[in-house]
């Protein structure tokens, strides 16, 4: 049995939370166009006869410039520390200096595959070809894989790829659990996903969602969760006139938790003001960063 640690890291928009998707054969990280959507490190296991995978989408990395930032950039650091597999992820149409630069910065020593991402987009092959025999040659990468997160090629292919150099052993997780997140953190997210849907520019950056509660009643699951603000302005906002915004909101992330649990939702939502909870040690830690 081969068991242990695939961690995926690269810059903003990439397609992280997408190749994890595609990995696993089911959405477990919201994905938005927008930058920074990811927070957490968020694990995903990966179970059958011959393996226990557990992945781990990270936030892109960047410049911290906010105490959420920090957080955000810990749990690429844990990430970076436990990784069996490295999965370097760039937008194969980027420039590959501006990755490279990134990649050797966070001296792996796990082995490393770079991933060529969002091959759909790219119209020349002489980019592809170049990017490939670029990343070939730099010491830290074992080998350069192509794939479409999205659309879903060269997935099986980057799996048996990742299995060579997965290391033998037990597995560390029960091989029913699918994640070591709970289901309050899922649902959390799926809101979160429809705020960056459905608002413009930096609201989406000011917002965090709880959930306060969880009641599985006869035939519904009842929610109620804080949608957390900085400011009136953007509670406003969130509200929309006549309340036609969070209405919509709800609706969104309502349909979509159905159909993660499986089960009829009855789903309440509340925005609340929080002034700088993004610099709070003690609103970050509440709101499970
Ligand atoms: N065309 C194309 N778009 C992709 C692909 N993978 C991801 N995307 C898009 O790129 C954006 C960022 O993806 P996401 O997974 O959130 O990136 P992350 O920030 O690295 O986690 C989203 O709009 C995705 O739909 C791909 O293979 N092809
Ligand atoms: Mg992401």
């Amino acid at each position: 049995m081969k068991s242990g640690f695939v961690n995926i890291f690269g810059k903003p928009n990439a397609g992280k939370s997408t190749l994890l998707n595609a990995l696993m054969g089911e959405k477990m990280a919201i994905v938005s166009h927008k930058v920074q959507t990811t927070r957490h490190r968020i694990k995903a296991i990966l179970t059958n006869k011959d393996y226990q995978i557990i992945f781990s989408d990270t936030p892109g990395i960047i410049n911290p410039k906010y105490k959420l930032h920090e957080k955000m950039m810990q749990a690429v650091k844990s990430s970076l520390e436990d990784a069996d597999v490295a999965l370097l992820i760039a937008d194969a149409k980027e420039n590959v200096q501006e990755n490279d630069a990134i990649f050797k910065s966070l001296h792996l020593k796990a082995p490393v595959i770079v991933i060529l991402n969002k091959a759909d987009t790219v119209k020349d092959e002489a980019v592809l070809k170049e990017a490939i025999a670029f990343f070939k040659s730099q010491p830290y990468c074992k080998e350069v894989l192509v794939i479409s997160a999205l659309k879903k090629t060269g997935i099986e292919n980057l799996l048996q790829h990742i299995l060579q150099y997965l290391p033998e052993g037990q597995p560390f997780y029960d091989g029913e659990d699918m994640s070591d997140m709970p289901t309050k953190f899922f649902v959390s997210e799926i809101i979160r996903e429809k705020v960056f849907q459905l608002f413009q520019e930096e609201l989406p950056y000011h917002t965090t969602v709880l959930v306060q509660e969880f009641k599985e009643k006869n035939t519904l699951i009842k929610i109620s969760a804080d949608v957390i603000v900085q400011r009136e302005t953007q509670k406003g906002i969130i509200i929309g006139e006549g309340g036609k915004m969070i209405k919509q909101l709800g609706t969104l992330a309502r349909k979509d938790i159905e159909v993660f649990l499986g089960s009829k939702v009855f789903l309440e939502l509340f925005v609340k003001v929080r002034p700088k909870w993004r610099d709070s040690d003690l609103f970050l830690k509440e709101y499970g960063y």
